[in-house]
């Protein structure tokens, strides 16, 4: 593109959509196309998709995947910045245990930068990228109340098993839970410029608030029910389909939307296709938890849905989107209760976020960075007043 070219007219059509389509800045990250989903630097994020989830962080924050050496020079960078600070633990002791782990996991980071902040906008990023595992089994260990003999982090452990390894689960499959949640993490780590979470985080770090404090500002954002919240909503969804009979799932697709509500699981305002993020969760399923119940109900779900879905002219894509499959897979790993689902994506995100307000605030314009967002609001319903 031309330094001048027009790249769009905005019009009065635009204003009060909260900024849908509205190009505001670029992004070095990732991109989403209408079929084959995200892509992470180029590559679509199915290719990527069994690969540790330190080499796809590692690609966000560099822009290419890492040589082995790199990948491992990497990991003992993340070993060395991972630890925990102690404040940490009184804090989530005295939270409400009716509080949303979303609620939880915002205050954590927070309580994470007060109690060290370095101001170089990679190093706390890369920082908390390290330190979200440990968090993160802090808070499951904490809101379940088993916080006797929590065992010490293993720095020199991978992310995903530094998160098994303080929750100490019992009577689950521990070599499935890696790799779904290793899955889970390299699908939901990053999806393009403008979403919400990211959105929010970028705007928050512009005004230089600080790495942390933007982070909270992004899972704030992210825990709405219309963003990352869907996917603990999908699974009380197929929870309650409850059936994989087919004539009886598509009775119960009907009586919701008879009845106003929406069929998770399906539907996406930016794909025109299966979203690829829910085809490999799909096959990843086929491979670990063919005879689940729940994984059952989702396989009818992908046959019956999209058909009845497509009934409707207005529903612009009436296929599979990530979320369909990603709660039935962490149930089936013994991750049972769905309130904690976006946390996982908070934890993924927290990457993406990361690696986009470390371009934002140190690459873009020649490295000066982004300037603190102002979009222009026009006053309306008001004219000059004085007392
Ligand atoms: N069930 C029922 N109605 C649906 C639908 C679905 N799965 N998908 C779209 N529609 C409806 C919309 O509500 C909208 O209705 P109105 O015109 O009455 O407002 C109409 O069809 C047109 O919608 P669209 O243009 O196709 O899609 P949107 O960009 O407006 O919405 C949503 C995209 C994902 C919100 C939507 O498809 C939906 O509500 N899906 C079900 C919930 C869900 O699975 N959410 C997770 C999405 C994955 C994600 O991005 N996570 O972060």
């Amino acid at each position: 593109m031309s330094d001048d070219e027009p790249l769009m007219t905005v019009t009065t059509e635009h204003l009060n959509t909260g900024l849908r389509g509205i190009p505001v800045g670029t992004c070095l990250t990732s991109f989403v196309t209408p079929t084959e989903g995200v892509h992470y630097c180029g590559y679509p994020v199915a290719d990527l998709a069994h690969l540790p989830v330190e080499d796809v962080i590692y690609l966000l924050f560099e822009k290419e995947l890492p040589t082995s050496e790199q990948a491992s020079s990497f990991r003992s960078n993340l070993s060395a910045r991972g630890s925990v600070d102690a404040s940490v633990h009184p804090v989530l002791a005295s939270l409400p245990r009716s509080g949303h782990p979303m609620d939880w996991l915002s205050i954590g980071i927070h309580t994470l930068g007060m109690a060290e902040t370095t101001g170089d906008w990679k190093d706390d990023a890369l920082n908390l990228v390290a330190r979200m595992p440990r968090l993160l089994g802090l808070i499951f260990r904490y809101r379940d109340g088993r916080v006797e003999d929590i065992p010490e982090d293993d720095l020199s452990l991978g992310l995903v098993d530094r998160f098994i390894r303080t929750l100490e689960p019992v009577g689950t499959d521990v070599e499935k839970m890696r790799e779904v949640l290793n899955a889970y993490l390299v699908l939901h780590l990053d999806h393009g410029g403008g979403n919400l979470s990211t959105f929010t985080g970028k705007a928050t770090a512009s005004g230089k608030a600080t790495l942390y404090a933007s982070m909270a500002s992004a899972m704030n954002s992210l825990s709405g029910p219309l963003h990352g919240r869907a996917n603990q909503s999908c699974l009380e969804f197929v929870l309650r389909v409850g059936t994989s009979e087919p004539s009886e799932v598509e009775r119960f697709i009907r009586a919701e939307l008879d009845a106003k509500r929406p069929v998770y699981g399906f539907g996406h305002a930016v794909l025109r296709a299966e979203d690829p993020r829910a085809t490999y969760q799909f096959a990843l399923g086929e491979r670990l938890c063919p005879e689940d119940p729940n994984f059952a109900i989702v396989r009818t779900l992908r046959e019956v849905a999209p058909r009845i879905l497509a009934e409707n002219p207005k529903i612009s894509n009436p296929h599979a989107n990530v979320d369909i499959a990603s709660g039935t897979l962490l149930h089936h790993v013994g991750l049972t209760d769905p309130e904690y689902y976006t946390t996982f994506f908070g934890w993924a995100r927290v990457a993406g976020i990361g690696a986009q307000i470390v371009d934002e605030q140190t690459v873009m314009r020649s490295g000066k960075g982004v300037p603190i967002y102002r979009p222009k609001y026009i006053a309306e319903g008001q004219t000059a007043r004085r007392l």
